[in-house]
């Protein structure tokens, strides 16, 4: 393991308790581990206040890892989804990578050991899956994209998260959109299920426009549906997909911070993974601001697990993996 990084290093995890990832194997050491799909809990952000420091969120990843067999429940079983097993009856790697340690006090090496945990995981050739923590998280998981380029960034929100500074917070999860915007590798934006109001002012909205993101609100994907929406990204690009919980329907996604009625269903998501899939390259996921303790049934858990399983269904299927 490399010592290059700060204390805790990235080879420390917590334990974990459940890594019923469908036994997956659970990966310790990120400097020499082999797999074509890895889990990545990165559980926190960037806070705006001391009580978010260690708050709800940091137990998502253990909560869709606990439902994992309910939204899939086997290697062996029929997902009308994808259209047969997760796998295919191939020869895929998957494999938990377990958490990075976070420490409350510490939010820049947060930062920077969830970096230096993505490049690892990229080193190895695997598609990450990467389960927050808020909407922070995945600015450093965009900089761990860097050589990665040009990469075509599809986030489903309710919000733009295209503030630049927030209760004094520049890589916060109203950032995360805004942070992007600026780093080199990342080119088009799609920012899908707007609508209510969040953080943004209409100078954010404008700033989003001006750099040329495509504000495509929840009324709009109602009117027109998925189908057309992905009409309009490009085809044959790299593709990174942040899904914002609170940008679903939560009547399937109740446990976020920031609830809005309306958002995007179910099918619409299948549609939009699947398509993403198929149409390009989707080069790594995030499913962020799953807040537990709200959840009712695990419903929030059980539709991420779903997420997941159709990112890899459809990946596999795709001929992603093939040797
Ligand atoms: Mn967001």
């Amino acid at each position: 393991m490399s010592n290059k990084l700060t204390t805790p290093p990235t080879n420390q995890f917590q334990s974990i308790q459940y890594s019923d990832f469908h036994d997956f194997p659970i990966v310790t050491d990120l400097d020499n581990f082999e797999a074509d799909i890895a889990f990545l809990g990165i559980p926190f952000g960037d806070p705006y206040s001391m009580g978010e420091a260690s708050n709800d969120q940091c137990t998502a990843p253990t909560h869709i890892r606990r439902y994992r067999e309910r939204a899939l429940s086997g290697l062996d079983r029929y997902d009308f989804d994808i259209g047969g097993t997760l796998l295919n009856g191939e020869d895929i790697r998957v494999v938990d990578c377990g958490d990075v340690i976070g420490e409350a006090k510490d939010v820049a090496g947060n930062h920077d050991r969830s970096e230096q945990a993505v490049r690892k995981v990229l080193s190895s050739g695997a598609l990450p899956i990467i389960l927050g923590g808020d909407h922070a998280i995945p600015i450093p998981v965009f900089r761990a994209f860097e050589n990665h380029g040009p990469i075509t960034l599809v986030q489903v929100d309710a919000h733009i998260d295209w503030r630049d500074v927030f209760h004094g917070v520049s890589y916060g999860l109203s950032s995360v959109i805004r942070r992007a915007s600026e780093m080199d590798h990342i080119n088009e934006i799609f920012q899908i299920g707007l609508r209510s109001a969040g953080s943004a002012r209409p100078e954010e909205a404008q700033a989003a426009l001006d750099y040329g993101a495509n504000l495509i609100s929840d009324i709009e994907l109602q009117e027109v549906g998925m189908k057309a929406i992905l009409d309009r990204i490009p085809d044959g690009h790299n593709y990174y997909l942040t899904i914002d919980a609170d940008g679903v329907d939560p009547t399937i996604m109740p446990a976020v911070a920031g609830p809005a009625p309306g958002g995007v269903n179910y099918s619409q998501m299948r549609t939009l993974i699947q398509g993403l899939v198929n149409k390009g390259k989707v080069l790594g996921m995030d499913i962020v601001e799953i807040t537990p303790s709200k959840d009712v049934n695990g419903i929030t858990a059980i539709t991420a697990g779903r997420f997941i399983s159709n990112l890899i269904g459809s990946a596999v299927r795709a001929g992603y993996f093939k040797k």
